[in-house]
């Protein structure tokens, strides 16, 4: 049977989610938007024929509407939806990040084991771009050799009001703090920020770009750039440095045009358009693991896991601390992977 899918919170990436499921997503409709703001929710039931309109997600559950949720409020209001919706026995995709720390993602981490199964699915899109996974099955198939650094960069044009300085962490490096160790095959160890000169560009609230350094459990160093208020548009890349090669990915975005004596290539504008298949797979990734767990498999997931969204949420606050202590380096340590997530 198709997935009725709920989406709860109708901001820029619900919108943009209930788009996807509408128009690119087989085997699920959005049944159901929760969203307590009327014009945005009345806006969002108008671009998913059939999708009825609540305000609370418990009603939505009593209502009997949806099969599986995708959680797109603000972070702050995720552990609010997840239980209930573990409570309901539900097959989640949860938007990044899983919870805002380490406390409330352990609870959830309780949650979902009372409830039996692994359930959750966190949105650490990147993992499902193309070019990730080739820079992934390099390091793991070792033709190039052992990798040895990674020195990236994360950059937005600009970014909203709502942003705040700890938000370089939590909300944009936390991409990273998922995708590198995964790309490594390695454990985050140890995190150092460095302040260069600050753009003055950047709003008055913001110091940045801010440089964060950062140990992998098998030796491997990253350098991460992030950088938030770099105008000309959205760009993330990375270099691999491995024993006997370089691989670069991110750096290419549609067309390359020669004129006038200089070369030039498109830049995306923001995170929906760079990532638009990452997004796609993730979520026709999660609907097709969600279909077969409600037929019967009892496997909900496909992709990063609760326990992902608990380990990166130590990740932040120790990053939190390295942000606010320049050129000390913080530890990260986790306590021991519960079985049921092994
Ligand atoms: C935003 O929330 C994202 O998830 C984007 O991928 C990231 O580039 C941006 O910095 C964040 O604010």
């Amino acid at each position: 049977a198709e997935l009725r899918i709920g989406v709860i919170g109708a901001g820029a990436m619900g919108s943009d989610h209930i788009k996807r499921i509408t128009r690119r997503i087989s085997g699920a409709r959005v049944s159901a938007v929760v969203e307590p703001d009327e014009t945005r929710a009345q806006t969002a039931v108008q671009n998913a024929p059939g999708a009825q309109a609540f305000g609370r997600i418990e009603d939505a559950l009593e209502a009997g509407a949806v099969d599986a949720v995708l959680i797109a409020t603000p972070g702050f209001l995720h552990e609010a939806v997840l239980l209930p919706a573990l409570e309901a026995k539900l097959p989640i995709l949860c938007e990044k990040p899983l919870t805002p720390d380490p406390e409330s993602s352990w609870r959830v981490l309780e949650a979902e084991q009372a409830s039996g199964a692994r359930r959750i699915q966190v949105g650490f899109m990147r993992r499902f771009d193309p070019e990730y996974r080739q820079l992934r099955e390099l390091v793991s198939a070792g033709t190039a050799g052992e990798l040895l650094m990674v020195r990236a960069a994360h950059r937005n044009a600009s970014v909203p009001e709502q942003y705040q300085q700890d938000m370089l962490i939590t909300d944009s490096v936390v991409h990273e703090l998922d995708v590198l160790p995964w790309l490594a095959g390695a454990e985050l160890r140890s995190l150092e920020v460095k302040l260069p000169r600050r753009n003055s560009l950047t709003p008055e609230r913001l110091q940045e770009p801010i440089l964060v350094l950062m140990e992998l459990s098998n030796g491997v160093l990253v350098d991460l750039e992030m950088n938030v208020s770099v105008q000309f548009g959205y760009q993330v890349t990375t270099e691999a440095v491995f024993e006997s090669g370089v691989a670069r990915i991110g750096e290419n975005a549609g067309l390359q045009l020669w004129q006038a004596g200089r070369t030039g290539t498109g830049v995306d504008a923001d995170f929906t358009t760079r990532f638009a298949t990452a997004y796609d797979e993730q979520v026709q990734r999660w609907v097709d693991a969600a279909r077969a767990g409600l037929a019967g498999t009892g496997s909900f997931v496909d992709g990063p896991d609760a326990w992902d969204g608990y380990r990166v949420a130590v990740a932040c606050q120790q990053g939190v601390k390295a942000l606010h202590a320049p050129g000390t380096r913080v530890e990260v340590e986790l306590p021991e992977r519960p079985a049921f997530y092994r």
